[in-house]
């Protein structure tokens, strides 16, 4: 990008903002103010660079105060929060994307497409009444959601092509500071795509676009140099639909576009960390890792022509073969990489009963690269007990007496009750 005259302490275009008191303001004397033309050249030349990372929407939002803070605070003083205690650690970041960056001058918001397809069917077994709908069918399968299904974790996947991007704009941008985050900062992620224009938040929190659908991540890069922004996405497509706050299994919207964290089942078996309160347990049916019922119900993820999505996962290795490649990788591919289920399992789906042969060792070579690791043996144990607590038969209480007998606490009380809940159906 052409050098323009420096300006110590902005990196402002004419006629912004001066930097609000208080703030830091990055002080660097080689900084570069950059001019209308060069800042949408610079614009351009990130969406360019975005979209050869992969990433499937681009947009670009001012740094400003956060409209939805206030709101952020009343959730986290009504509980619904949880135990994601990282929330109020960090409040007062959260206020305006400064708390992330300082100097923060605009945002540049992406998608990144994950796994969309329909799940795999399994063979389920027909009752001794021949009914063969789910509930209390003797299977062991669980279902994974799908933004796990590529393997890898996609913090993992996703931050080295932020780095790359960071790198660019440092390249384009000479003394410009830039932060790519995904997940980990104190930033509400669908806010500033919404004000990026990249869609609408939907009545199930999520953000969603009309092209899209809902099944992609958000990532964002922040930069102190003043971008021009694209116009924020003003309108909700959900109209009068309510299908994700009537399918929800444990009810765990309070309202529409608020949820109680600590009901749904996507906190319940990622995040959270001991026993899964009892009541909840049953609707958590046979969902072992994450839940996607609030999307697999919106009319906008259901044409699968207009969902995003990335090629199916191959399944062309044995599940040694997969245990041994895991072992040895030093580099993940993510497209190569196969899902970390075995490769007879079908997509989308694990065999909760597995689960219980594994060892520590076993375990952490299996998941030790995928977004499960996040829960580590204890939470799979405990989620897979919940499966086959709801759904499993005679063929799981053998395995799941021997769990109750489980060094962890939160294991064995786990297989406790899902044996009992077996023995109660048979
Ligand atoms: C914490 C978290 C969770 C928590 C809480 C989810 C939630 N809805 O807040 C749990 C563990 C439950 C979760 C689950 C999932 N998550 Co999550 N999660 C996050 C994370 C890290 C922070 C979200 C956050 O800030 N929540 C705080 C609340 C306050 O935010 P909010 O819902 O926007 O709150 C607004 C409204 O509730 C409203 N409000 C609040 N109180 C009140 C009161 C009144 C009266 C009114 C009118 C309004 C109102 O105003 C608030 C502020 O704008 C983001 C990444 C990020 N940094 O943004 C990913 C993120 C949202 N998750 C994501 C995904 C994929 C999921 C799952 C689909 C995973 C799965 N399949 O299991 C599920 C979906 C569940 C759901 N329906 O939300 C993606 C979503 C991508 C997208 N297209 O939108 C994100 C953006 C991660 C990413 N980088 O891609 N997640
Ligand atoms: S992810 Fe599942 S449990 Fe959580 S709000 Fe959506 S439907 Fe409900
Ligand atoms: S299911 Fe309906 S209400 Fe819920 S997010 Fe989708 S369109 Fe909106």
């Amino acid at each position: 990008m052409p050098a323009s005259q420096p300006q110590p302490n902005s990196r402002s275009l004419p006629g912004s903002q001066p930097p609000l008191a208080g703030t830091p303001s990055p002080a660097d004397p080689a900084a570069k103010a950059v001019s209308v033309s060069e800042a949408s050249q610079l614009a351009e030349s990130i969406r360019q660079a975005a979209l050869s990372e992969g990433f499937i929407r681009c947009g670009i939002a001012p740094a400003i105060t956060s409209e939805g803070f206030p709101k952020l605070v009343k959730w986290i003083e009504a509980g619904y929060a949880a135990e994601m205690g990282y929330f109020s650690a960090r409040l007062d970041a959260y206020r305006h994307p400064r708390g992330v960056l300082p100097g923060a001058k605009s945002l540049i918001v992406m998608a990144m497409p994950y796994h969309a397809q329909d799940p795999q069917t399994v063979p389920v077994p027909v009752n001794e009444n021949g009914n063969s709908d789910n509930e209390h069918t003797n299977s062991t399968w669980g279902r994974v959601a799908r933004y796990t299904w590529q393997g890898t974790d996609y913090h993992d996947t996703i931050h080295p092509k932020l780095k790359r991007l960071c790198r660019r704009i440092g390249e384009l941008a000479p003394g410009s500071n830039a932060r790519g985050i995904i997940d980990t900062a104190p930033l509400m992620e669908r806010e500033v795509a919404q004000l990026a224009g990249l869609g609408w938040r939907g009545k199930n929190t999520l953000l969603l676009n009309r092209e899209l659908g809902s099944y992609f991540f958000l990532a964002c890069i922040l930069v102190d140099v003043e971008l021009p922004a694209d116009s924020p996405h003003a309108t909700s497509h959900c109209g009068s639909c309510t299908a994700c706050l009537d399918a929800c299994p444990t009810d765990a919207f309070v309202q529409a576009g608020v949820l109680d964290a600590s009901k749904c089942i996507s906190y319940l078996t990622i995040e959270h960390r001991d026993s899964i309160p009892e009541p909840l347990r049953p609707g958590i049916g046979n969902w072992l890792f994450g839940c996607d019922v609030c999307q697999e119900v919106c009319p906008w993820n259901r044409k699968p022509a207009r969902r995003a999505t990335l090629p199916p996962p191959t399944a062309d290795k044995s599940p040694s073969d997969q245990i041994d490649a895991l072992k040895n990788q030093t580099d993940p591919t993510p497209q190569t990489q196969t899902r970390d289920s075995d490769s007879t399992a079908p997509l989308g789906w694990i065999d909760a009963l597995a689960l219980f042969e594994l060892t520590e060792e076993d375990f952490r070579a299996r998941f030790r690269r995928s977004p499960m690791w996040r829960t580590r043996r204890r939470g799979m144990l405990r989620n897979a007990a919940m499966v086959l607590g709801n759904i499993g038969g005679a063929e799981s209480l053998p395995a799941l007496e021997s769990a109750s007998l489980d060094d962890d606490p939160v294991v064995s009380e786990s297989a406790s009750w899902a044996s009992q809940q077996i023995q109660r159906r048979q």
